[in-house]
């Protein structure tokens, strides 16, 4: 299995491109990268940080590949820096996903029910227009507001379906309970184990985890379970090891759960 791993590389903070490509590769999947930004840290709770976007180079890169005759299996795609990069990463798939291959569609934007920093409603208006030529889109709650307008969950996953086949919300907070919203056929809720607090990067671990279960195959349900398992190990292992939650999850020591999943693939 061939994935094309399209984020940013944030040198520090364990998110992004640092973490696809173990999570991937835990899965079985020959990871190629598509750089979209090169940063000091993430922008999540660090000031001061470096930004260089890298628009030119991925064009460069792209027509180098198309040389080669490269073609994927799953293209996922996270943190892009600018709407022309989003207009891009729609001509990346056209060229560069297999016929019958899997687009999935991390539409970063923000958390806590703000945007990260640099985004806005015209960027989000730009990532909804993404997320409709995407076979799985993974908003978490916060995203999904922002795309949709919509706080209540069932009515977000609802505009969703609208653009995208397979929708799932990750992390809909409702009082004390946290669950995963999707719709593959019809809307479903998967109740999710809770840890307290906000832990940065986890939405990208959860990405290329629930990218790399696609790719092997697994139907929505199995790999949304699989990645939730995998997801709650590593939250809990982050709650007690690491005490300042920007430097991302302690995920590496639970990477044997995608290895024991997929060692027979
Ligand atoms: O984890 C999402 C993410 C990815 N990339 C960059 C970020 C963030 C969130 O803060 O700043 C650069």
């Amino acid at each position: 299995m061939r994935v094309l791993a399209i984020n940013d590389i944030s040198c520090v903070g364990k998110c992004s491109l640092t973490v696809a490509l173990p999570v991937l590769s835990a899965c079985g999947a020959t990871v190629d990268i598509l750089p979209t930004a090169l940063l000091s840290t993430h922008t999540g709770g660090f000031s001061g940080y470096t930004f260089l976007p890298l628009d030119d180079e991925m064009r460069r890169i792209c027509d180098h590949w198309e040389t080669l005759g490269l073609k994927y299996d799953v293209v996922y795609s996270g943190y892009l820096g600018s709407r022309d990069q989003i207009n891009f990463v729609k001509d990346v798939k056209r060229r560069f996903l297999k016929e019958g291959g899997k687009f999935v569609v991390d539409p970063v934007l923000g958390d806590n029910f703000t945007f990260y920093k640099g985004f806005d409603d015209a960027f989000a208006q730009g990532m909804l227009s993404l997320c409709a030529e995407a076979d799985y889109i993974l908003p978490n709650e916060t995203e999904s507001f922002l795309l949709t307008g919509e706080r209540d969950f069932s009515k977000a996953l609802a505009r969703l379906k609208e653009v995208c086949p397979c929708p799932v919300i990750t992390g809909a907070q409702e009082g004390d309970a946290y669950s995963l919203y999707y719709d593959d056929g019809g809307k479903k809720v998967m109740p999710l184990k809770k840890i307290e607090g906000s832990f940065h990067g986890a939405g990208d671990v959860f990405a290329a985890a629930f990218a790399g279960c696609i790719g092997n195959g697994l139907g929505v349900e199995d790999a949304l379970r699989l990645t939730a398992d995998f997801c709650y190990r590593a939250i809990a292992r982050t709650e007690r090891e690491v005490p300042d939650k920007k430097y991302g999850l302690n995920y590496e020591r639970e990477l044997w759960v995608l290895t024991e999943a997929f060692r027979e693939a």
